[in-house]
């Protein structure tokens, strides 16, 4: 799938257009453009090739922010491997922009400072920089910037390797898919940290059930996607992928599906722990079967019956990091997490009323589309110039605007919110009567996201002190392997939360899910609810839900911690604003 090549390429358009254009207007358009496109493509779910090879330039011109231009570029791109544009751009600016702007605090602005003061092209050199202390000296930076830089390199070190979730789990549905139809597999699972929904992915494991391994051998090589083989054997096959992750296939027998499954989802330290309990039962548990003492094979073709016979309650693959689960299911009192199904609605998307790509009512219709009840409509407020945010008299206009659309649908009832700046000191960003308007709200910080904790731990509870806080949206702002949490004391946090109602996000967006799931297992502990939202500024975004999910099932959610698999009477009921 080439989704996140055509992405990464049409940021780096855009990186480097911003410094070609010193910042022009008609440049300014054509910036945004490319960054709104890289984000449209590089967040669906769907292959962008395989809709261009069915459907043209027009059917990409369908797509959220795609019009003719961009279109062709992707064409180009699908065609030909490359984009000239980009490659002119580069010739100028030999930089390596994707992996800089990983960096926290990193725009392409400083990135061009750095080349040009110090001839930064990439990691490595700044890297070979800070150590040199040279930084420092450096108009416009200082000792402060330096010492930031050296974190954000420290953080993107920790991460690096490894890839988002929401990019890796479409590429590996898309080679199960291919297996699939060679008719050369009778069955195909995706298997290790992709199947426990872990934040990101070090590598992609599927378990195959073949019709003859030797067919495979041959096959593999030649799928879309495949760059290179590293290992090819009868029971494994070892490729490299153009997404820039390697993935391991293993050939397994049907009679032992189950207990390769068990084995390879993981984690390491879960099966470790259901090893041990197999041992003190007087079975032998391997990636073949469930042995008896004496050798006999007691089950393995299904996964369920292996922990049956263990006297283990089924653990779901999110649940199975060595935390507790397998004490939990041997006593029978493991929790049931929540599954997408129970989902009736989600409290976060965007519009064009300020830095969506879809109007109100393409909005609802995906919803609707989606057998959704209700879908929360929150805009941002004023304090987010960059996303167009809206202003107290603005927002009640786009509040009729959404009555009156909700009005016309059928099934789907649109809810009134705002995502609302948490100023820095506190107060909201709207006031009470727009507020009083809305169903219910979501309010975030946005800036200084550096205050020291102290001082944020005040903010955010002064916020939720107002009483006109109904959920907190993406709490610790982090960007995963890019932008650290946000530093405030959990327990204050935690308990104003409480004393007022508010409700825990889980962000659904791939380089958030914040909360994440041992902040989800933390929270946990006090009497706090939490709702599964997408954060959408586009239609296709609502499909980004099921990362959310996978979260709250990693931080043991069951039904009735989460909001939205209320009704919609319900839900308004509780979450509503107390007036
Ligand atoms: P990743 O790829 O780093 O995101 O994480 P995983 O969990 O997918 O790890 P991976 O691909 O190295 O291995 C897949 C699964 O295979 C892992 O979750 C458990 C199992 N496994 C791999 N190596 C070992 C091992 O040395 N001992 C045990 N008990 N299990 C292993
Ligand atoms: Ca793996
Ligand atoms: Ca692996
Ligand atoms: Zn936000």
């Amino acid at each position: 799938m080439q989704n996140e090549e055509i992405s990464t390429l049409f940021e780096e358009i855009a990186d480097m257009l911003e410094i070609d254009g010193n910042g022009e207007a008609s440049h300014k358009f054509e910036i945004r453009a490319y960054r709104r496109a890289a984000l449209t493509i590089g967040t669906m779910q769907k292959d962008v090739a395989e809709l261009y090879r069915k459907g043209g330039t027009d059917a990409l011109m369908g797509l959220p922010g795609i019009g003719k231009g961009l279109a062709d570029r992707i064409a180009e791109f699908i065609t030909t491997g490359k984009i000239k544009k980009h490659d002119q751009l580069k010739k100028k600016y030999p930089i390596d922009f994707t992996e800089l702007t990983k960096l926290q605090g990193m725009g392409s602005k400083r990135i061009v400072q750095l080349y040009k003061a110090l001839k930064v092209r990439n990691v490595a050199d700044l890297q070979a920089a800070v150590e040199a202390h040279r930084i420092t000296n450096l108009p416009r930076f200082g000792k402060k910037s330096e010492d930031t830089i050296r974190t954000s390199l420290e953080l993107y070190k920790g991460s690096s390797g490894r890839m988002l979730l929401g990019t890796v789990l479409p590429e590996a549905e898309r080679l199960r898919g291919i297996l699939l139809s060679s008719g050369l597999a009778k069955r195909v699972e995706i298997a290790g940290s992709l199947r426990r929904m872990r934040e990101t992915i070090g590598d992609i494991d599927i378990l195959i059930v073949s019709h003859g391994a030797g067919d495979l051998q041959k096959f593999v090589p030649t799928m879309d996607g495949v760059t290179k083989v590293i290992v090819s054997g009868p029971t494994k096959i070892t490729v490299q992928l153009s997404l820039g992750i390697t993935c391991d296939m293993r050939i397994v027998e049907e009679e032992s599906f189950g207990s390769a499954m068990q084995y390879f989802t993981g984690s390491k330290d879960h099966g470790v722990r259901v090893r041990q309990i197999a041992i003190r039962k007087g079975y032998k548990l391997s990636e073949y079967g469930l042995f008896s003492r004496r050798g006999k094979r007691v089950c393995g073709d299904d996964e369920e019956g292996v922990y049956a016979r263990l006297g283990l309650q089924y653990v779901e693959p999110e649940m199975r990091e060595n935390r507790g689960e397998v004490e939990l299911a041997a006593r029978g009192e493991l929790p049931t997490p929540v599954s997408i199904g129970e989902i009736r609605g989600d409290l976060h998307a965007h519009t064009k009323a300020s830095d969506g790509q879809n109007s109100v009512e393409e909005m609802a219709a995906a919803a609707e589309a989606l057998g959704y009840e209700y879908l929360g409509i929150s805009d941002h407020s004023k304090s987010e110039f960059v996303a167009h945010g809206m202003t107290d008299s603005k927002f009640r206009e786009h509040l009729k605007h959404i009555d009156a659309a909700s009005k016309k649908l059928d099934k789907l009832c649109l809810l009134k919110s705002a995502e609302i700046d948490i100023l820095k000191d506190g107060s909201l960003d709207l006031n009470k009567e727009t507020i009083r308007m809305m169903d219910y709200t979501l309010a975030s910080v946005h800036t200084y996201l550096a205050m020291p904790k102290e001082e944020m731990t005040e903010r955010i509870t002064r916020a939720f002190d107002t009483g006109l806080v109904s959920i907190w949206a993406h709490p610790t702002d982090r960007l995963i392997g890019s932008r650290a949490p946000i530093a405030f004391d959990f327990e204050k946090v935690f308990e104003a939360a409480e004393r007022n109602g508010v409700i825990m996000e889980i962000n659904s967006f791939p380089n958030r899910l914040d909360l994440n799931d041992e902040n989800i297992l933390r929270a946990r502990a006090y009497k706090l609810r939490f709702s599964i939202d997408t954060d959408s500024h586009n239609t296709q975004h609502l499909q980004l839900l099921r990362y959310g999910v996978g979260t709250a099932r990693r931080g043991w959610l069951r039904k009735q911690d989460v909001v939205n698999t209320l009704n919609c009477a319900e839900l308004l009921q509780q979450i509503g604003l107390q007036r």
